[in-house]
């Protein structure tokens, strides 16, 4: 950090009291003590981008680029101040004025800017590039009304717009405008920018571009609107639907307004840094966030050629040697195609470059499958990434392999030494020194504070494995956050939830490749045993959160099934004193927060080769969860690291998935019929107790799926899981054990840090000082 300004952070931070007084008086007119809560959230705002203003801003030589659809960043204020320094010495203040930080915290509206795991991993990589002392930005888009709000009626999912902006924000707002150009018509777009500062460190900038002329009243009932307005429904939603031709249209000018925006931008400050563009790779590194932004690639190549006098060569070069593409899945809906003429209607301009790309490689490799543009005239955005960028990387060790070994092993056996490994991480000031206080404080006072920065000295945990204090201590904090989430649940959901029950938490996006309905289907069988008089020895409390894409009729189904399921099970007096179904409501970054720390038992269970790496593994480990999972993503990792004592593995192996996908010859009948349990199970799904609650074309929609179809194979493993998960939930029991399993996983999880992550992206990939 610069001596300047430094010495205004100094400043500044000596007197917080009196400054906030000064905010609240001239924001409101009175003393801090006499601000309702929300007015603190607001004067603490003030004060945080004050302290942000002064903050070091990052600019290197080079530059990376972090261009993503999805920048899910959750709410800012604590994050801020723990990152600024400043979280203990606010609270207290704020304590003296009568005032709760924990309760200030609800009045910030969660920014609703990204739907799972993908988007969660580009929040936590712009703080540990900040963190890190990097120069690099995030450019996304600023949605108005962002992924929906999940709001359940009659045991179903709603999906209504999510309104988070408010007149006061964490945006702001620049005098920065573009002109973007579709086939058919012109947008003026607006920049926004949001700080990202690093912990105890200088602040980079999240960019989110929006439109002028957007119209909010064009949304009528719940998140429904006419696609075709594209001036004034660009930036409403994240991720419209996409069913039909409109939304995959909308999905295209929403991509290309990003990398316009992006492709703008970056060759704005080029110029500005006098730097020649033939060296563009020297200053500039785009890491492109799954295929959303692909045509960055040939929208640069189009700018260079048309304005910059570039020639193709020059331009394909240049832009090459600058792109980066990371592959978030192998799932097949995810690696977009665009039908050409799609493209050709709204972007006729990167056109005549697309087919210029197609034509290089076709006359290079005969082989059809690595071809750009296929024989259906379809469009394979991420094979535009793979010839034309410089580096392609999966986010776990498995992922990667099978990337290199099935999935894009044509593109392997050309390009070798373009493929690499990022194994995923998370940050640590979110998801341990934010959401875990009790937590932090403790192991700070343990093992010390240089875990904050260097999260490998949480090994140091392991020279307690032996002390019994310690190990109380970490059961007493897991008691206390339990505790905290019973009030909430209690609150929010309705539900009475005994603390001493064992929580098992499932929560990530609703997929059935992530196999929720394999929980249902337990919780099922359970109950069915329960009512048969078999008894768990401790209470059960089986927690879910999830948002299923509206279109996705089967997750809509599960979804159904969960909160029938809630229903029926924690109404049967029978069963409502051994186990409770909680499916939480708008599971979102915020829930996240109160959920993962009070987790005992983490559900990790993808049908192996399915999950990339998956995140949330990392999260409940890092706050003490015991995982029980498939050799699927990163829990192959998490399982190397505490070894087998240490964790709970179950199901088919990757090969043995791919094998059967490739012979085709997975029958789910099968498994149905050779098995009375998961005959019991299913069966129950279409029950007369089930259909007195649930509505039949759903329940029976999802029956006949499970049993006709069920591609991700979900009976494959039915057997394998209850086995295992009973043996979880009896080895809980063993207290001594399960201590220790508890802290294992905690000094085990410094590998997970995504500065990490970061620090091998910059050695490997971005070269960044
Ligand atoms: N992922 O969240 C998404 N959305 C997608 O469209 C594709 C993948 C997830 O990305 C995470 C971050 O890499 C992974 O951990 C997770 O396995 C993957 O499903």
């Amino acid at each position: 950090m610069s001596k300047h300004t430094n010495m205004q952070r100094d400043v500044l931070v000596l007197n917080l009291e009196e400054q906030l007084e000064g905010i609240a008086e001239e924001k409101y007119g009175k003393s801090l003590k006499e601000c309702t809560d929300r007015e603190t959230y607001f004067v603490l705002l003030d004060m945080t981008t004050r302290l942000m203003n002064v903050a070091e801003v990052y600019n290197g030589e080079k530059k990376v680029y972090y261009i993503s659809m999805e920048f899910l960043i959750g709410k800012l204020l604590s994050n801020n101040l723990i990152n600024l320094r400043v979280y203990d010495r606010v609270k207290a203040i704020l304590e003296k004025n009568g005032k709760d930080l924990a309760v200030i915290e609800e009045c910030e509206p969660e920014p609703s800017l990204g739907n799972g795991g993908l988007g969660r991993l580009a929040a936590c990589f712009l703080d540990s590039i900040a963190t890190l002392g990097l120069a690099g930005e995030g450019i996304g888009l600023n949605y108005h009304f962002g992924l929906f709000k999940q709001v359940f009626k009659d045991h179903l999912q709603n999906a209504e717009k999510n309104d988070w902006i408010e007149e006061q924000s964490w945006l702001e707002k620049t005098d920065t405008t573009f002109e973007v150009s579709f086939g058919d018509k012109k947008v003026v777009s607006r920049l926004y920018n949001m700080d990202v500062v690093g912990y105890d460190t200088g602040v980079n900038k999240l960019r989110l571009f929006d439109i002028e002329s957007i119209d909010e009243s064009l949304v009528k009932k719940g998140i429904d609107f006419d696609k075709t307005k594209i001036d004034k429904n660009l930036t409403l939603f994240l991720y419209p639907d996409d069913s039909d031709e409109a939304g995959n249209l909308l999905r295209i000018y929403q991509e290309y307004f990003l990398v316009s925006n992006a492709a703008q931008l970056i060759l704005r400050e080029q110029k500005e840094r006098q730097y020649d563009l033939h060296e563009l790779n020297n200053h500039a590194v785009i890491q492109i966030n799954d295929t959303h932004p692909t045509m960055i690639i040939p929208e640069l190549i189009r700018i260079l050629v048309e304005e910059k006098a570039f020639s193709m060569d020059d331009a394909i070069d240049v832009v090459s040697k600058t792109c980066a593409y990371t592959n978030h899945t192998i799932l097949a809906e995810a690696l977009e195609t665009w039908p050409l003429k799609y493209l050709e209607k709204v972007v006729p301009q990167l056109v005549p470059y697309i087919k210029e790309l197609d034509k290089r490689v076709r006359a290079k490799y005969k082989n059809p499958k690595v071809q750009i543009i296929d024989k259906d005239k379809k469009v394979h955005m991420a094979f535009i990434d793979i010839h034309y960028g410089f580096s392609i990387n999966g986010v776990a060790a498995i992922h990667t392999d099978i990337l290199k070994d099935s999935e894009l092993n044509d593109f392997y056996k050309i390009y070798p030494e373009k493929f690499n490994n990022k194994t995923n991480g998370i940050t640590f000031r979110r998801w341990l020194l934010s959401c875990n206080h009790p937590l932090a404080d403790f192991l700070s006072q343990t093992i010390g504070d240089g875990f904050k920065k260097d999260a490998n000295k949480l090994e140091k945990l392991l020279d307690h494995i032996n002390d019994e204090e310690v190990l109380d201590q970490l059961e007493a904090i897991k008691m206390g956050k339990k505790k905290e989430l019973v009030d909430y649940l209690k609150k929010h959901e309705n539900v009475e939830v005994d603390p001493d029950s064992i929580f098992d938490i499932q929560v990530k996006r609703l997929h059935e490749y992530k196999r929720q309905q394999m929980n249902a289907l337990y919780i099922i069988h359970k109950y069915l045993e329960i009512k048969g008089g078999k008894k768990p020895s401790r209470p059960l409390t089986f927690i879910f959160g999830a948002k299923a894409a509206p279109a996705y009729v089967i997750a809509k189904d599960i979804i159904h099934l969960l909160l029938v399921l809630q229903e029926i099970v924690n109404n049967d007096p029978d069963v409502n004193k051994y186990m409770k179904v909680i499916m939480v409501e708008n599971y979102n970054v915020s829930y996240a927060e109160k959920l993962i720390p009070a987790c005992d038992v983490s559900e990790q269970i993808s049908l192996a080769s399915k999950e990339a790496s998956g995140t949330s593994n990392m999260k409940f480990m890092l706050n003490g969860a015991v995982t029980l999972g498939t050799d699927d993503g990163a829990n192959v990792e998490i399982h190397e690291l505490v070894g087998d004592d240490n964790i709970y593995i179950f199901g088919v192996k990757a090969d043995e998935v791919i094998e059967h996908y490739k012979k085709a010859d997975y029958v789910s009948k099968d498994y149905y019929k050779k098995s009375k349990v998961i005959k019991e199970a299913v069966d129950f799904i279409v029950s007369k107790e089930c259909l007195k609650v649930g509505h039949k074309e759903n329940l029976e929609r999802l029956y006949n799926e499970l049993l006709n179809k069920d591609w991700f194979m979900t009976l494959i493993d039915l057997e394998s899981y209850i086995a295992k998960k009973d043996e979880i939930f009896a080895d809980y029991e063993k207290r001594d054990k399960w201590k220790k399993m508890m802290l294992t996983n905690i000094a085990k999880a410094g590998y997970f840090s995504s500065d990490r992550t970061i620090a091998e992206y910059n050695r490997d990939i971005w070269h960044l000082n």
